[in-house]
């Protein structure tokens, strides 16, 4: 259902996000958090495998991270999100791309207290995706203060560097030769220009791919629910890493270096107009 018409994102907003990497966008997505919050508490009722596998409990007994993905097609309000929210127009513009694909959907849902930090990572080399043209909105659904925000390096897409791909664990997503391993930044965290942000309910925090980001616990007694809804534009191909990403999807038959067209990742953008 569409809500109201698509707020406007200006030149400046699009500047900065293609030179620094991220940007926030207040208040935006406002009119859809009941539907997304609505969508979390379907979901997490009855969570897809890959969730079931991906939820971290930590050690400590603290609450869990919930985590879960590619559940949209069997999620009302995900879909209705997806096709109906101003979100692909707005990926478009930020992406500088004609088209916006949705790529997928992950809910990150911090349960109060769980002391399960977000380790730095950039998204990219999980991904079965090249291109430049990307963009994740991570769109609260609750007030986040900022030390628990997500928090990102400002211009780390541009570093022209790609670091390997780990589990929560530490352990290696897949075998590779190409990827360096991640910096200390917590041990030199002066050396790097983070940024972080308080935000509240239908805020988002649009960033790419490549952006290096990361986040604390949840030390609050709330709940941090996030949906992040990740597009890929123009030049979006196929990415054969030799191993399984992460989301895996084992559906596909695309070749490494193939335009990233299935019906995994529908184009949104531009709208289609009913025949
Ligand atoms: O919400 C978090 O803690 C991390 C989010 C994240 O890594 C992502 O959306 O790619």
């Amino acid at each position: 259902m569409q809500k109201e018409s698509p707020p406007i994102i200006d030149d400046v907003t699009v500047e900065t996000f293609q030179r620094e990497g991220v940007v926030l966008l207040k208040g935006f997505f406002t009119p859809w958090v009941d539907t997304l919050a609505h969508g979390i508490d379907e979901l997490m009722a009855n969570p897809s495998e890959y969730g079931l596998a991906r939820t971290v409990t930590p050690k400590d007994g603290s609450a869990p991270f919930f985590q879960d993905y590619c559940n949209w097609s069997r999620i009302p309000a995900f879909k209705d999100f997806v096709f109906n929210s101003p979100a692909a127009e707005i990926a478009a513009r930020l992406m500088v791309s004609e088209s916006a694909r949705f790529f997928h959907e992950h809910t990150l849902v911090k349960q109060p207290g769980s002391s399960t930090v977000t380790p730095w990572h950039h998204d990219q080399p999980y991904y079965c995706v090249e291109g430049q043209q990307n963009v994740s909105l991570w769109i609260p659904l609750d007030p986040i203060e900022q030390s628990i925000s997500l928090r990102c390096i400002r211009g780390s897409h541009l570093w022209g560097e790609e670091f390997s791909p780990t589990r929560f664990n530490g352990t290696r997503l897949y075998e590779h030769q190409r990827f360096r391993d991640l910096p200390d930044i917590d041990a030199h965290a002066a050396e790097y220009d983070i940024v972080s942000w308080a935000v509240e309910p239908g805020d988002a925090i649009a960033f790419h791919y490549r952006t290096l980001h990361g986040a604390a616990g949840n030390s609050s007694s709330r709940s941090r629910r996030v949906f992040s809804a990740r597009w890929v534009g123009d030049d979006a191909v196929f990415a054969d890493r030799g191993g399984t990403t992460s989301p895996p999807f084992p559906e596909l038959t695309l070749k490494d270096g193939e335009p990233l067209i299935s019906p995994l990742f529908p184009e949104v953008w531009p709208r289609k107009t009913a025949a």
